[in-house]
């Protein structure tokens, strides 16, 4: 029987407060959403005009110029004001047009706002315009799926984060008939130009859709959307034309924010590290700009490691004439040393915890990781050409694929000249945990991306981590170091002589600093071993309780958390630099398309200086196109950008690694970056990243 509500809860639910505490919509959130970015300079004028930039230049692949010949000579283009446009350009510049829009790829904070800046720019110049919004990326465009955007619509969505208002996808426009269903939905909504807002491989689509669209007179532009920040654009001079994609700064503070939180709790309780996996498919920039924001004690950055030499195996062919080709490039075994050497430093400083920043790509920059993942991807690549299927439903589980696997060894042992996967790959294989290895064969993305964002990393590394600390801490390597007043204090209250005790038990008593137990003391029995043996223990004596408490003390227990930041900060809303960062983009869109550009991504030059110095660009994707491995084969696609070793942001966190880690008695070195906030300054401008990029460190 249905119950009859309380009496007064119909009043109550209408009470002016109740109404206010349960809205969607917080006085925080409507601020945000009324928020107006400042434009750039240029577009105080109702006309812009294309100015080419013949000074950049591009080594332009042959592939690329092969496949798209219409648009592989086109050019960096400035936007300039039109301030007294002759009546033509104007009518075209003013002229009514249809255009689509689609977020592709991952979601990114700003998308939104490229929407409202397009939206608001394509209605500025001409009311009747119209703006349709592809529904779930680009399956929208093949399958016509599409939203024309309202007024009321943007506004629901101004300066909000995620790709919400009409969705995302990561379908790959790849076929003939996917091109084909593509041109005719463009025909259909009778567009006028196509904007694909998303990461390389979008960029790519949109490069392919421009060139077979041009013949139908419909415009594509792309615009460098990833949270990854792997989208930076330099000519072949080294010049900078786009420092980083939108949506890096806010998925950066947010994760940030997270970490720098996990520092203060682990430096409150002193008990746990946490183990912190940030995303970034393959580029660590994340992790970087993570490391500059908190500070936290250990951030690997896959670049530097893949850039690692072991100088002991060198020296130890040195004279002999031959190399040593094992020592260049990081190993699973190396990482994991590096990553104790940290911890048990700290550990003898006292400091039994920490925060570590792992990038999820870190697995892509370690030789025998990397090389797994190239055989695999063409193991795969190569089964689903001959047998004209897929290998993940022919081999659904785990054991199917492994079976497939050493039947290829089994191959190559008959069969010299078959090398793909041989005896020694699959015992290596086999030796990895099975959820790694199910991580490693896992489907790739249907731009033949490795998806290390569906691999626990973490796990991985942490795993390699307990294993080398048990051997450290059974070497008496990993002890924690003890305060000299405390142990002073545990003895005397004791009725024992801390100075009697203190040479046998410690292995820096006469010293300063913490005190470290000896490495020959790792457990009870070795402990009564050397008091025995200094003759400061009768053999058949029980253990003081004070010295069984001083050696438990020394004893570290390694405890984590373990944590992953991607989705969350991928979704958080944008910070100020990335609402005004995207308003701008939208309008540079359609400058470059009212000026007849195609085959273009629109960007910012300047990103790194103060908002007043942002130049509006169009940058042409083509030649930044280059051969690359996917899914087993050579694939034309955009650049990725990695961590440049020689950056100042790198060079910055390198030199301040060993002042993070914070391995003497005393304070952290933690910053406190805070929540993304809309009002204020500083951590809102920009990327620390970029600020430091920014700065020529050559002397004067
Ligand atoms: P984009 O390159 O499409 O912007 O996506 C980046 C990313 O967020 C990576 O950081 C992450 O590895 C991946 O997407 C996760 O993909 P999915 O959303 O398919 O789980």
């Amino acid at each position: 029987m249905p119950q009859s509500p309380p009496p007064g809860l119909e009043t109550l639910l209408q009470h002016p407060d109740v109404l206010e505490a349960t809205a969607n919509i917080n006085p925080e959130l409507r601020e945000r959403m009324q928020y107006a970015p400042p434009r750039c300079e240029v577009f105080a004028f109702a006309c812009t005009t294309l100015r080419p930039a013949e000074e950049y230049y591009f080594e332009v692949d042959a592939e690329a110029r092969r496949r798209l010949p219409r648009i592989i000579d086109n050019k960096v283009q400035v936007l300039a004001a039109a301030p007294s446009p002759d009546p033509s350009f104007e009518a075209c510049y003013h002229k009514k047009r249809n255009v689509g829009i689609v977020f592709s790829g991952g979601p990114a904070p700003g998308g939104h706002n490229v929407i409202a800046g397009l939206f608001d720019a394509v209605r500025e110049a001409n009311p009747e315009s119209r703006v349709f919004g592809f529904l779930m990326g680009p399956d929208g465009i093949v399958e016509n799926e599409a939203v024309e955007l309202s007024a009321e619509l943007v506004d629901a969505y101004r300066n909000l984060g995620g790709f919400s208002m009409i969705r995302t996808g990561r379908t790959k426009i790849d076929s003939q008939e996917k091109v084909a269903l593509s041109r005719e939905t463009c025909r259909q909504l009778r567009l006028d130009a196509l904007v694909v807002v998303g990461g390389d491989d979008s960029n790519t689509n949109a490069a392919f859709l421009a060139e077979a669209m041009h013949a139908d007179g419909i415009q594509v532009i792309g615009v460098p959307k990833t949270i990854d920040g792997d989208i930076q654009v330099r000519d072949a001079g080294g010049r900078s034309l786009c420092a980083m994609s939108f949506g890096f700064h806010s998925a950066a503070r947010s994760f940030a924010n997270a970490v720098s939180n996990l520092c203060t709790d682990s430096s409150s309780d002193v008990k746990y590290w946490h183990i912190c996996k940030v995303m970034g498919r393959v580029a660590s920039h994340l992790a970087l700009e993570v490391a500059l924001q908190t500070h936290a004690n250990i951030t690997l950055i896959g670049e530097d490691l893949a850039d690692y030499v072991d100088r002991s195996r060198l020296e130890k062919v040195r004279g002999s004439g031959e190399t040593d080709y094992t020592a260049y490039g990081m190993t699973l075994r190396h990482l994991s040393r590096v990553i104790c050497d940290g911890i048990v430093r700290r550990a003898a400083a006292g400091k039994n915890y920490g925060v570590a920043v792992i990038p999820e790509g870190v697995l892509e920059f370690i030789n025998e990781i990397q090389v797994f993942i190239i055989k695999l991807n063409t193991i795969i690549g190569d089964y689903n050409t001959t047998h004209d299927t897929d290998f993940h439903l022919d081999f659904p589980v785990l054991e199917d694929k492994l079976e497939y696997l050493r039947r290829l060894a089994r191959r190559a042992r008959e069969n010299e000249a078959f090398s793909v996967w041989n005896t020694r790959d699959d015992d290596l294989f086999n030796d990895i945990p099975a959820f790694f290895q199910e991580g490693l064969l896992m489907e790739r993305d249907s731009h033949g991306n490795f998806q290390f964002s569906q691999v626990d990393t973490e796990k991985v590394v942490l795993g390699l981590v307990k294993d080398y600390l048990k051997i450290l801490k059974e070497k008496g390597v990993y002890k924690l170091g003890l305060e000299r007043s405390w142990y002073r204090k545990t003895l005397q209250r004791a009725g024992l002589d801390p100075d009697g005790y203190g040479p046998v038990l410690f292995r820096n008593f006469d010293d300063d600093g913490l005190l470290l137990v000896r490495e020959a003391i790792i457990s009870q029995k070795t402990l009564r071993q050397e008091l025995t043996r200094a003759g400061l223990l009768a053999e058949d004596a029980p253990l003081p309780a004070a010295l069984l408490k001083v050696y438990e003390k020394s004893d570290p227990k390694f405890k984590t958390q373990v944590h992953f930041y991607g989705y969350d900060g991928r979704g958080n809303d944008p910070t100020r630099f990335d609402c005004i960062y995207t308003y701008n983009l939208g309008l540079t869109v359609f400058s470059l398309i009212a000026n007849g550009a195609t085959g273009q991504m629109a960007a910012i030059r300047n990103l790194e200086l103060d908002f007043n110095r942002w130049e509006p660009i169009g940058i042409p994707i083509a030649p930044l196109m280059h051969l690359e491995e996917r899914k087993g084969r050579l694939t034309l696609v955009l650049e990725k950008s990695v961590v440049d070793l020689q950056n100042p942001a790198f060079l910055v966190v390198k030199a301040c690694r060993e002042k993070w880690l914070a391995a003497t008695p005393g304070p952290d070195n933690y910053r406190r970056p805070g929540p993304i906030r809309f009002a204020g300054k500083s951590e809102e401008n920009r990327p620390i990243t970029l600020v430091l990029n920014a700065i020529d460190p050559r002397p004067d």
